[in-house]
């Protein structure tokens, strides 16, 4: 099925960045303890402007199933944190070597590299702190800290990012391709969905759909980001382009081709659409934002 509207970020969601942005800086701001500097360098990259595109998937999801806002923000704020955190890291020369982030130079290029790296590592337990102590009721709490130390653990994103780092210059194998990205780039987008019901107290059906829109709309992202290094703006995109193709990486472009990539992307958005159809209507909002996954330019 389509959902024939625009390719925009769809409205009724776009809200939650704001919320979101507001408490990422209240829960960043160090009242006491932490040395200057490395305040500076964890609010410069967890403030600087990114789509937000997680915490909204808690925030939606968690609306989607009826749940209060209030205690899926916590959540909402620590994905933000995590993805901050691998960002950081990625960045680095010993990862990926980038300047560029967010349109603005990298945490250790407007620090140095012992900052940022500090700045990465004071993201994770930020994160979980923020989980334990803000949701209610404990067992929820609990269920959000398990689902998302495995999302960001050794089998999913580092697991997927050490995959990546180890696979430069292979043979392509899209089955390989398909494992490091459902792992590097998908986990921290399932999970988002995941925290959104859990906060919510969804029924398992409910949080099973949302699981599966989330593993269809990671691999779209995956795939839209390849091509969007491959020719999108530099400026668009805050980070350098062009990079990918230069150092032999393997990715949905090198392995498929640009046209039946961007047939495989849209393929995966309709997916992700038909699986919130259950929801009816109120599911509006997450099945556009699919359609901005897959035509965005940024
Ligand atoms: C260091 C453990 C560790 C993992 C790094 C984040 C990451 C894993 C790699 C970055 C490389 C990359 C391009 C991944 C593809 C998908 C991705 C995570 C893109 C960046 O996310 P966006 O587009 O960024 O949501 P903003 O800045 O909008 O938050």
């Amino acid at each position: 099925m389509t959902i024939a509207t625009s390719t925009s970020f769809p409205e009724e969601i776009a809200c939650h960045r704001e919320i979101v942005e507001k408490e990422l800086d209240r829960m960043s701001s160090f009242p006491e303890g932490c040395p200057q500097r490395l305040a500076e360098a964890i609010r410069y990259s967890l403030l600087a402007p990114g789509k937000r595109i997680r915490p909204i998937l808690v925030l939606a999801a968690n609306q989607l199933c009826d749940g209060l806002l209030a205690n899926a923000l916590p959540s909402a704020c620590a994905v933000e944190m995590i993805h901050n955190y691998s960002l950081i890291h990625d960045d680095l020369p010993a990862m990926d070597d980038d300047d560029l982030r967010r349109g603005r130079p990298t945490c250790h290029k407007q620090f140095d590299e012992a900052t940022a790296i500090l700045a990465g590592d004071a993201l994770i337990p930020l994160a979980f702190e923020v989980i334990a102590k803000y949701t209610q009721p404990e067992k929820t709490a609990i269920e959000c800290v398990i689902a998302l130390s495995e999302a960001a653990g050794a089998t999913q994103l580092v697991g997927g990012q050490a995959d990546d780092l180890g696979l430069q210059f292979s043979e392509p194998n899209l089955e390989q391709l398909e494992r490091i990205h459902h792992r590097k780039t998908g986990a921290m987008l399932i999970v988002s969905l995941e925290l959104g019901a859990i906060t919510a107290g969804a029924p398992l059906n409910s949080r099973q759909s949302l699981k599966n829109y989330g593993k269809h709309l990671g691999l779209c992202f995956q795939i839209t980001d390849d091509l969007l290094d491959l020719r999108g703006s530099q400026t668009k995109m805050g980070k350098r382009t062009g990079k990918d193709a230069g150092r032999g990486k393997l990715t949905y472009p090198s392995v498929l081709g640009e046209h039946e990539s961007e047939r495989k992307a849209a393929n995966l958005a309709e997916a992700a659409i038909a699986e919130l159809e259950s929801f009816g209507p109120a599911a509006r909002p997450l099945q556009r934002l699919a359609n901005f996954v897959v035509h965005r330019s940024h």
